[in-house]
């Protein structure tokens, strides 16, 4: 990839003085608009990435930074030490909108998941009544539900949580996908909650077996256990459906949100659920200082205001069809799996060829060479492709970006 001497001195930049926990692509961005960014040299890309599914509605999307810049200007952050007139209205809408009792509102994913587990095994001591640090929370094998000190106790990847113990005690780590191993893990009484991603993500987006979400919700019933859905990344409008979970008419007793709940314009997470497990948690007991701030309910509201006037989960589920048969329809031999729902998808690459190292050419290879072409897309782990543009992008910006990512793979096979 050619870079200029502008891109060169930002890139050094970051090399020189930011800590060294990202591997970006040598790509340098300073504007988007819908489903297209721009570097500082000018050039044009379509964004298959949406800063992992953050930017659903569209980079700079109006009716966002509207609501951003008329808060802004008005009331940003009071604390909780006091009422605002956003926080409330905002609750009770998303609430509603939703069919949940209650929310707390967080920043980040992980503050959510923490939140969640929090909640999970408060409501395991003061309502199953779970004997004193015996709690237990049940999650899957690839899981990803963030980076903090509880959430990495709860991972099985190696890059995530190695060198960072002690770990957490209080998990129960079983196989995704697995109703066998989750029948098992319920026996133990003292589990309070089943942690789970309705895909995997960082798994690469790895699709669970139809009817899995819902007899795991249903076991979990029977079994007087918390289904909590990390729908941080699958949730508001991503899958084609508002929340992964519609898929099987599952409603989770605790339902997790984030990213694109501000559309990518400001972190703003929430944990929602009943009175019962909400409420057991009591003042003094859990908080942040930016969670629930104005600005931010300002901007919630208006972000999923967007994935319902805009129609964006139906997008998804259309325009995600289009894009898994058109890289199907290739029947390239260097394309070994495609999967995903809605426009939450992977393709997994088969080693091929040589790349400039002389190595057999990977996803990682594959990316660059997209880039190249103006399509940003990202590798997870070494074989799979994650494409998940912003929902708002065109059938022509689709087509355009299928047509750069077809030409990519059959380049490479030659
Ligand atoms: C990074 C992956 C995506 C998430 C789910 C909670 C969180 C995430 C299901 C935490 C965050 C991110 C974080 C990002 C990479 C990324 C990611 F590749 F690692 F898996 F999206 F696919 N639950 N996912 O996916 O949310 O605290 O980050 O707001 O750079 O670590 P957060």
């Amino acid at each position: 990839m050619h870079l200029s001497e502008k891109a060169k001195r930002l890139i050094d930049l970051e090399n020189r003085y930011g800590g060294k926990n990202y591997a970006p692509l040598e790509v340098v961005l300073t504007k988007g608009q819908g489903a297209k960014v721009w570097d500082v040299d000018g050039k044009e890309y379509l964004d298959f990435l949406s800063a992992y599914s953050a930017v659903n509605q569209g980079h700079a999307h109006p009716k966002i930074v509207a609501a951003l810049t008329e808060q802004a200007s008005r009331l940003t952050l009071t604390s909780r030490a006091f009422y605002n007139d956003r926080l409330g209205e905002f609750e009770k809408w998303l609430c509603e909108l939703l069919g949940f009792d209650r929310l707390i509102p967080m920043n980040s994913g992980a503050e959510a998941v923490e939140t969640a587990m929090k909640l999970a095994r408060r409501w395991g001591y003061d309502v199953k009544k779970i004997p004193e640090n015996q709690a237990k929370i049940i999650v899957c094998e690839g899981n990803f539900h963030g980076r903090t000190l509880g959430i990495l106790s709860a991972s099985t990847d190696p890059a995530s949580r190695g060198g960072f113990g002690p770990y957490l005690p209080g998990f129960i780590v079983i196989p995704y996908n697995d109703l066998k191993a989750l029948e098992h893990a319920l026996k133990d009484p003292h589990v309070a909650g089943f942690l789970v991603e309705p895909i995997q993500g960082e798994a690469g987006v790895v699709v669970p077996d139809e009817g899995y979400l819902r007899c795991a919700a249903c076991m979990c019933k029977s079994a007087g256990v918390l289904f909590i859905a990390d729908e941080v990344q699958t949730g508001l409008a991503r899958t084609g459906r508002l929340l992964a979970c519609d898929h099987e008419n599952v409603k989770p007793d605790v339902l997790i949100l984030g990213k694109a709940l501000s559309g990518g314009v400001l972190p703003v997470s929430a944990v929602l659920s009943s009175n019962e497990v909400i409420l057991t948690i009591r003042p003094g007991e859990h908080g942040s200082t930016f969670g629930g701030n104005p600005l931010a309910c300002a901007v919630a509201k208006a972000a999923v205001e967007v994935l319902l006037e805009e129609k964006l989960a139906e997008r998804a589920e259309r325009l995600g069809r289009i894009f898994r048969a058109e890289i199907e329809a290739l029947k390239s031999p260097i394309v070994e799996k495609v999967r995903g729902k809605g426009l939450l998808n992977a393709v997994v690459i088969k080693p091929h060829g040589k790349n400039q190292k002389g190595n057999p050419k990977t996803a990682y290879d594959l990316c660059h060479e997209l880039a190249d072409h103006g399509v940003l897309a990202k590798q997870t782990h070494v074989h799979t492709i994650r494409f998940a543009p912003p929902l708002v992008i065109t059938e022509a910006e689709l087509s355009h970006g299928l047509s750069v990512i077809k030409q990519v793979i059959s380049n490479s096979c030659v």
